[in-house]
């Protein structure tokens, strides 16, 4: 054997290059263990998962898991093969006549191997490209029998396995996670009576009111075709131009400006199913509903500054915000509400519940509490699972039904046709992320990528060859559509147009605007601007204006100052001349600050600025306490790497400022020691960082020396005992009193954002 290799070209294995006792490669076999800088990240989730760090995945609230065994991979101590199962004896080189030679056609590895990297894309999706997935579980609070026989409402502690995609729309499958824009939050529930997809967004209405609006919709809101710019931006005048000509759409403009648009992570926004639903019960009963999720730890979003400087210095921010709660075992909550009401309500209200711009106040019909969702795992392969997934909003079960909402019936059709085209084919259902747990029998064979083996000659119903099965379920078990009368007037028949009450635009903008607190109010009036400020023709700013002023003729006002706009263009005809009587003038549940939330801080990561010469037993007291609360404490120094504290100890830093800057932080802590603070004032990044958190209205604890570092950065201290005095989350230790500052900075922390501190334009 020794004289064959002798006799072999020099580099036939690659042994130097590759090899496996150079010291620098492991030996096969052995992974290299990534180091955890999350609080609590020690154990494997599951056992070939090399890359995850997280804690286990829980027996019974993970069902996923195990049905999606049966297609994970696990490569540890296996050789490479081919797709067909053929060991490959060199990874590195193609086949040739002679070292120097031509490459030969016969190499069916190479071009194996080559021809599926050819193709490992799939078309992106149309809207809603940028998104990322967790797995979890629904729990049932109480049965809702009464209500709807749909099975995840069964029985109290019911759990249903869930897969959630969170997304951005406008943005392209590798944009930035912070841009402003609608956030979608769709929900997969694996129910024993089949898959039920709720496919919301965290704003309760939309756009539109008819699904013929659609394309025209996206098309106006993606990059421009002719330069296909901007990406992942609404900030531009085909958008614009689009909404200011269609005024439906004020309400959802609303949100958009708000801060709803910028969450700080999927896990502080709210969800919703957006259209009105119907929940059907045993007897064939049904009432409407509308479907909430809400935050277990509060709802709460970045600023607008602060977003635009993530969106560069961590395009992922969202995504890894929600895989490192998950690993760190921080689960996102959420809590499943549901406004429920029935047909004869709904004849009485203002608005019309077919119409996705409008949405149920609480005030008329309160939220009902009726379960829980839990995110705890985190996907094993980011295109099997987040990207392969397909949500369609036709794919309900026994006890969910629609309403007649125009813009629904146009979903129903899009999302399975979409699918068709985006994933290759009619059998997508039969990826294991989308397959459901319970059976799938039927008729409907063949296609692309067909993977079910049907057995038997039959393949059609009615059929007695193979005893009539499949057979139909019938009513008791099987879907069947609730009855529903249609009231439509004879007279009309057929007919492209829209109930009345859809003419009605402004009202409920009104209440939206109307019920924010005036700092919300502010950033709405600035998001107008700054988005205005973008578009070029200015007939579509002033149309935009003209058409707020039907809204809010404050908004209006501070929008067209902000636009240099003088005077007012006149108010844009209304569709419907008199105006509504709306049932609520004001519904503060519609404001983020409404719901901040357990007070905890879990998942909140904090900076704790360290330098050569640090007082390090504070700083690493208050990163002790941090991770005691599931709060993550990065020290951070000019550069990474181990220095040594003023005690003579070493601190290693596992950060820097140049490549985690302040502003990817919820709080930021300046230490003490003289030698530091010196070293941290030569570094121009800690003034900006200080900058960064001040104007962000994000908490600070300031120890001992490090006072000098405001100075520094440009916040004068008089204006700092003042906001120190009023409590705005900037918190200046007083010598001996670190004990009460730490824990005045974790409760600052817990408020998260401090508004008394913003001023426009800023100051700092
Ligand atoms: Fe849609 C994707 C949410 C109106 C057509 N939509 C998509 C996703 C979400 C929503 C969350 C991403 C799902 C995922 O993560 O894979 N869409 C909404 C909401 C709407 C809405 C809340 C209004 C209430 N959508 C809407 C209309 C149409 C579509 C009116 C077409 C008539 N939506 C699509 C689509 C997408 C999609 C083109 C693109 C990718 C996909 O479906 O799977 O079919």
């Amino acid at each position: 054997v020794q004289s064959m290799v002798a006799a072999m070209p020099h580099n036939q294995t690659k042994a130097e290059e590759h090899g496996f006792d150079n010291g620098i490669n492991p030996p096969p076999g052995h992974a290299v263990e990534p180091p955890s800088r999350l609080v609590g990240g020690s154990t494997l989730s599951e056992e070939n998962s090399s890359d995850k760090v997280g804690t286990a995945a829980l027996d019974g609230l993970n069902a996923t898991t195990e049905s999606l065994d049966r297609v994970r991979v696990d490569s540890t101590g296996r050789a490479l093969t081919t797709n067909q199962g053929v060991a490959i004896a060199d990874n590195q080189n193609s086949l040739k006549y002679g070292v120097r030679g031509p490459a030969l056609l016969e190499d069916f590895v190479l071009r194996e191997k080559v021809t599926h990297f050819d193709h490992e894309r799939i078309p992106e999706r149309i809207v809603h490209a940028r998104g990322s997935g967790a797995h979890g579980f629904f729990e049932c609070y109480q049965p809702l029998a009464k209500y709807t026989k749909a099975a995840p409402f069964r029985a109290a502690g019911k759990v249903t396995p869930v897969f959630v995609r969170f997304s951005t729309v406008q943005g392209e499958r590798g944009s930035k996670d912070t841009a402003r824009d609608v956030r979608g939050f769709a929900v997969k529930f694996y129910t024993d009576e089949g898959n039920w997809d709720l496919v919301g967004n965290n704003i309760p209405v939309f756009f539109i009111q008819d699904a013929m609006k659609f394309p025209d919709l996206v098309h106006a809101v993606k990059p421009e075709p002719h330069h296909q710019m901007p990406q992942a931006a609404s900030a531009h005048d085909t958008f614009w131009d689009f909404v200011s000509l269609m005024p439906e759409s004020t309400h959802m403009l609303m949100w958009v400006m708000s801060d709803r648009a910028i969450p700080r992570s999927f896990a502080t926004m709210q969800g919703f199913g957006v259209h009105t639903f119907r929940l059907v019960n045993e007897q064939g009963e049904s009432v409407f509903c509308k479907f909430h999720w809400t935050p277990v730890a509060g709802t709460h979003s970045l600023v607008w500054d602060e977003a635009v400087k993530i969106s560069g210095a961590d395009p992922d921010y969202h995504r890894r915000d929600l895989w490192e709660r998950i690993e760190s075992g921080n689960y996102p909550e959420y809590e499943l509400g549901v406004q429920i009401f029935t047909e004869e309500q709904a004849e009485e209200f203002s608005f019309d519940i077919l119409d996705a711009t409008k949405l149920v106040p609480e005030e008329l019909v309160p939220v009902m509490p009726v379960g829980r969702m839990v995110l705890n795992r985190n996907p094993d392969n980011f295109f099997a699972e987040t990207e392969q997934v397909a949500f369609c909003t036709a794919q309900v079960i026994p006890g969910i039904d629609f309403s007649n909402d125009p813009l629904l019936a146009g979903r129903i059709h899009s999302y399975v046709d979409t699918q068709i085209s985006r994933l290759g084919g009619p059998n997508f259902h039969e990826l294991p992320i989308n397959a459901p747990l319970v059976q799938v029998h039927n008729n409907q064979r063949d296609g692309m990528h067909r993977q079910a083996i049907h057995r038997g000659r039959v393949n059609y119903e009615p059929n007695s060859l193979g005893g009539g099965c499949p057979f139909q379920a019938g009513a008791a078990q099987g879907f069947v559509s609730v009855p529903a009368r249609i009231r439509a007037d004879e007279e009309q028949g057929k007919v492209r147009a829209k109930p009345e009450k859809f003419a009605d635009h402004y009202t409920q903008a009104r209440l939206f605007y109307e019920s924010q607190t005036p700092v919300e109010q502010c950033h709405i009036a600035n998001a107008f601007r700054f988005e205005l400020s973008k578009v070029a023709v200015p007939a579509i700013r002033e149309r935009m204006v003209a058409s707020l002023r039907n809204a809010s003729e404050e908004l209006a006002q501070k929008v067209a100052d902000g636009l240099g706009m003088n005077p007012l263009p006149s108010p844009l005809p209304r569709a419907l001349p008199d105006p509504v009587t709306p049932e609520v003038q004001k519904s503060p549940p519609l404001s983020l600050l409404a719901r901040p939330g357990d007070g905890t801080i879990k998942g909140r990561k904090v900076a704790l600025l360290v330098a050569p010469g640090v007082e390090a037993a504070a700083i690493l007291r208050v990163q002790a306490m941090l991770a005691e609360r599931g709060a993550v404490g990065r020290l951070v120094g000019p550069r990474i790497g181990p220095m040594p504290a003023a005690n003579g100890d070493v601190v290693d830093a596992d950060a820097s400022l140049e490549n985690e800057p302040g502003f990817l932080f919820d709080g930021i802590v300046l230490p003490d020691g003289a030698e530091a603070v010196a070293a941290l004032a030569q570094d121009g990044h800690t003034a900006e960082s200080i900058k960064d958190q001040f104007r962000h209205c994000k908490p600070m604890l300031v120890l001992g020396a490090s006072r000098q570092l405001l100075t520094h950065a440009g916040i004068p201290l008089a204006m700092d005992k003042s906001l120190v005095q009023g409590g705005t989350g900037l918190i200046v230790a007083e010598p001996g009193q670190e004990d009460s500052a730490i824990a005045a900075f974790i409760d600052a922390l817990a408020k998260h954002r401090h508004f008394g501190r913003e001023m426009d334009p800023p100051l700092v």
